[in-house]
């Protein structure tokens, strides 16, 4: 089932104006980034998976609020396997990235009706810094599984925080995140931008860009499916104990895959977290 890297390319590039708003303000919105038919069977999934339905970790906050995540670093041929793979999502990343990238892991992140876990305010490369990346190069692609609303919970982010470079953590409860007080001032000076997405509309992230979600106040589900790449070079430079983290090429797939059921719908294969969103259970 896969294709030689080299002879894949998306047909959904971004566009110049996309590319320039992401380096800019440190994320950028791809409306219509999945076909809703593409997505649906995400949720699909969700729902029947037996690797992800009842496999989550369930995430609390400092109130002892839930979120529901399902993280996996292999990729198989399973619909989920398969998604970080595609070529609009690889090209996404290397373009804005500026060079070839690996798959780091992927996140089901699910806020079930009135779950009110909230995921605070953090930065991808604070946990993945302590994992030996040396560089802020890693993506992070938000694709909405289902309606993202400020209400819901979506990804909220701080626009143009990617240019404070890395910002420093505590633990809140159990989460590792943005020091509180530091929090405080950049939030007095940067705005906060709500990311509120349809089905299939995503947003691509800096490493460096801080972001946040809220609990989710209504009856229905928010779900939201996070792909991260690191850049080649940005290999963890401790592996030992890491083996997850090395570089491992990827086998693009043509944008067609899912429309063309070319994939396997189960199972896929997720590994238990913790609190600090960059850690599988006892390791980074
Ligand atoms: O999907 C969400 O609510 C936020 C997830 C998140 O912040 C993360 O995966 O780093």
């Amino acid at each position: 089932m896969t294709v030689a890297a080299e002879r894949v390319k998306t047909t959904r590039p971004l566009t110049p104006e996309q590319i320039a708003e992401y380096h800019e303000n440190g994320f950028v919105i791809i409306r219509g980034f999945f076909e809703p038919q593409e997505i649906e069977p995400v949720r699909i999934a969700c729902e029947n998976d037996p690797g992800i339905r009842g496999q989550e970790t369930e995430f609390a906050d400092a109130q002892g609020n839930i979120s529901r995540i399902a993280h996996w670093t292999e990729l198989g041929d399973s619909l989920l396997g398969v998604i970080p793979r595609l070529a609009r999502v690889v090209d996404a990343s290397e373009t804005l990235l500026g060079g070839e990238c690996y798959h780091w892991h992927s996140k089901l992140v699910q806020k079930r009706p009135h779950d009110q876990g909230n995921i605070g305010w953090h930065q991808l490369f604070g946990g993945v810094y302590t994992a030996g990346c040396l560089f802020p190069d890693l993506s992070v692609g938000f694709i909405a599984v289902t309606t993202n609303t400020r209400e819901n919970g979506c990804v909220k982010v701080v626009k143009k925080s990617h240019l404070m470079g890395r910002v420093d953590t505590a633990y809140v409860g159990e989460a590792r995140l943005c020091k509180p007080e530091r929090m405080e001032k950049i939030l007095e000076r940067l705005e906060v931008v709500y990311c509120e997405l349809n089905p299939g509309d995503a947003v691509w992230a800096h490493a460096n860009t801080i972001h946040a979600s809220e609990g989710n106040y209504t009856n229905q589900a928010r779900i939201t499916l996070s792909v991260h790449h690191n850049a080649v070079w940005n290999e963890p430079y401790k592996i030992e104990g890491l083996e997850h983290r090395k570089y491992i090429p990827l086998q693009k797939l043509p944008d067609s895959t899912i429309l063309e059921n070319k994939y396997q719908i189960y199972p896929t294969v997720v590994q238990k977290m913790n609190a600090d969103l960059n850690k599988v259970m006892g390791k980074v």
